[in-house]
């Protein structure tokens, strides 16, 4: 399966157009792109040629599913990987050159620095579980409902309604993109039940291949895969969808080694117990087997 992986890198590096991007950095592109993995047997979409933090990935999902939107429970869990939004914007409102250790400490111990600095706008989380409602309250006013549970309504209709063409999460909220701090990548999945099993699909609008997709390609499976045990199917295929799929251009150095690099061995997740819902998993219910990945290769994130 990461055959295909490291064919995507290798093809849009070697043949991608060169287009500069919202960060100015800069990216090798291609557009339109599929995948396919099959999660039977608890067979997983881990990238082996090089060290993924599946559990770093794995908390910033149950984050999602608490509709958090604010970055201090990530980062009181030393997770780092949102904190470089709300710090480029920290330093242009204050001046300050703050780094980012410093303030990462700041956003774990000060709560209300974190309340002020810490919250991306209403992400993925927000949109998941919590989606606004307006509803007409007359003279052309609007009063607001209660929010939408997407994650609950999925889980709802998986198991009610199996087969509906309508098991759908979306995080692109129109109305609101301006308000995120960064609008939603992995805007869209939709399920299938077919055969006892649970198949899924993600639409990623936009692809950061080196950092990104390793993350985006776990937690969409594992996603998946908690939802399969909630409704009680086996996990099925898992279909990958991105739309600019890109490679930044400071990215060479990890592409060159990373494409040296053969995949081993076949890692499987195990979820110790079913929660009873799929809002108490907790990071201690995966456990991996068989990941005996290729040395990490760290390479810089485009803000
Ligand atoms: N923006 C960019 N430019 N790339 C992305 O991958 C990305 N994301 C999210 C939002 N915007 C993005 C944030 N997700 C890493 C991983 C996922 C991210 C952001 C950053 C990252 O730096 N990973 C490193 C280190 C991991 C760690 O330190 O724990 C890695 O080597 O994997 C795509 O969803």
């Amino acid at each position: 399966y990461e055959d295909q992986y490291l064919g995507l890198m290798r093809r849009v590096w070697e043949h991608g157009s060169e287009r500069r991007d919202r960060t100015g950095v800069g990216t090798r592109s291609l557009f339109g792109e599929t995948m396919r993995f099959d999660l039977s047997g608890g067979a997983m979409p881990l990238i082996t040629t090089k060290r993924v933090y599946w559990k770093t990935a794995t908390r910033e999902l149950l984050w999602f599913l608490t509709g958090d939107t604010n970055i201090r429970p990530l980062v009181r869990q030393r997770v780092g990987i949102w904190t470089d939004w709300p710090l480029v914007k920290y330093r242009a409102a204050t001046g300050e050159e703050i780094g980012m250790e410093e303030f990462s400490n700041r956003i774990a111990e000060d709560e209300s620095f974190a309340a002020r600095w810490g919250e991306l706008g209403p992400v993925y989380g927000k949109q998941w579980v919590d989606w606004p409602v307006y509803l007409p309250a007359g003279d052309g006013l609007y009063r607001k409902g209660e929010g939408v549970n997407q994650v609950a309504q999925l889980v709802d209709s998986l198991a009610n309604n199996p087969g509906s063409r309508r098991h759908i999460l979306e995080g692109w909220n129109v109305a609101e993109l301006d308000s995120m701090a960064l609008p939603p990548c992995h805007k869209t999945y939709q399920f299938h039940v077919a055969d006892g099993k649970l198949n899924g699909l993600m639409f990623q609008r936009s692809c950061d291949i080196a950092l990104g997709l390793p993350f985006n390609l776990w937690s969409a499976a594992l996603l998946q895969v908690m939802l399969a045990q909630q409704v009680g199917l086996q996990p099925g295929e898992f279909t990958w969808m991105g739309g600019d799929v890109h490679l930044y251009l400071n990215h060479a150095d990890l592409v060159a080694e990373q494409l040296t690099r053969t995949p081993q061995g076949a890692p499987r997740l195990t979820i110790l117990r079913k929660p009873d819902s799929i809002f108490d998993y907790q990071i201690d219910d995966f456990a991996v087997e068989a990941y005996t990945p290729q040395a990490h290769i760290a390479a810089p994130v485009a803000v």
